[in-house]
């Protein structure tokens, strides 16, 4: 949980006068001493003031929160959390941010997969073919780097890995997705929240709807793929619909980017970031081809070398944020392209 009424939690955006500051400095009266822990801020020494931004950062008292913040959410006024992508509430202690697929009834029937004909489909995404599922949730964004803390702070959740672009503990990122976490690390967060990674499937299928599409937005990506894969609508900073590898997709990120930052390239059903960012675990192992998958509720082999890793990330070319894409990575990897989200339960 979350602890509102620590100093850390307390956002640094907000800057106190230097008057202000000299003014706590200031020795309190006696009789103050031993009564509050404003007293303790308020001997700041003087020197402080040499060096405004260290002062300003030791300075910003707390504001009082009398209520937890939870699930990455953080104090910034009295009594008021700011909670992170996909928690809402006063506490931040309801998930709110999830889509049903499909939006109503009890299953839905799409595409797996891509056609042989078309030129950018590979081995593995072979062959095209019907599959229903049983009605799902799932996250709409990625989880992020601040809900992934709380899930740490409440003991559900282990460190990631940290440092470089990793997004955990990083300054400014708390909006980004978490990455740099393994299949188990990932597991265990979607367990606290009180879901599971989803299959492959089910990833697929809230990636592109029921009829088959590329990508979530549709068929077209990039002008600057155009010598590879790709044809349509010239993709520039202002049209980007994903974040994929600079020089390829000129998104403007050149690590990842805070979820739902390209709302022109949502799912049908909504999702954001199902292309690029980062790719996403899911549940399921990864095997050469879907020849023998079954087509109601697959999940996948019941064993095998890496999991399927989908969607692509921001250091993926474009053709690599095909929603039919497949790849796969060790359970124990840690990598700064590797994030997730979850699958919860219907909602009838
Ligand atoms: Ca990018
Ligand atoms: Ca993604």
């Amino acid at each position: 949980m979350a602890a509102c009424s620590t100093f850390d939690d307390y956002g640094t955006t907000k800057v106190k006068d230097v008057t202000q500051d000299a003014a706590d400095a200031v020795e309190p009266p006696e009789e103050l001493k031993d009564v509050t822990q404003e007293d303790a801020d308020a001997v700041e020494p003087p020197e402080e003031l040499k060096d405004v931004t260290q002062n300003d950062a030791d300075a910003v008292e707390p504001p009082e929160c009398i209520l937890a913040c939870q699930n990455g959410g953080t104090c910034t006024g009295p009594n008021t959390c700011t909670c992170a992508v996909g928690w809402s509430g006063a506490t931040c202690s309801v998930a709110g941010d999830r889509v049903r697929v499909p939006a109503s009834g009890a299953t839905t029937t799409f595409t797996m997969g891509c056609p042989a004909t078309d030129g950018w489909c590979g081995s593995d995404e072979q062959p095209a073919h019907q599959v229903t599922l049983s009605a799902y949730q799932m996250d709409r964004y990625p989880v992020t780097a601040g809900a992934f803390k709380a899930c740490v702070d409440a003991g559900g959740c282990t460190d990631p890995d940290l440092g470089g672009t990793c997004t955990y503990n990083a300054s400014g990122k708390a909006a980004h997705p978490i990455n740099c976490v393994d299949w188990r690390q990932a597991s265990a967060y979607c367990a606290w929240a009180g879901g599971r990674l989803p299959t492959e499937a089910e990833w697929e299928r809230a990636a592109k709807g029921e009829t088959h599409r590329r990508f979530p937005w549709g068929d077209n990506c990039l002008s600057s793929w155009n010598s590879t894969y790709c044809w349509g609508a010239a993709w520039t900073d202002e049209t980007a619909n994903a974040n994929c590898r600079e020089g390829d997709c000129n998104d403007g990120y050149a690590a990842t980017s805070p979820v739902g930052a390209f709302p022109a390239g949502v799912s049908p059903d909504g999702l954001h970031d199902m292309a690029g960012n980062v790719w996403e675990w899911t549940s399921d192992w990864w095997v050469r081809t879907y020849t023998s998958a079954p087509v109601t509720n697959p999940v996948g082999p019941a064993g095998g070398t890496g999991y399927v890793i989908r969607g692509g990330a921001w250091d993926s070319g474009g053709g690599d944020l095909r929603a039919a894409v497949r790849d796969y990575s060790t359970p124990s990897n840690r990598y700064h392209g590797i994030g997730f989200r979850c699958a919860y339960p219907p909602v009838f």
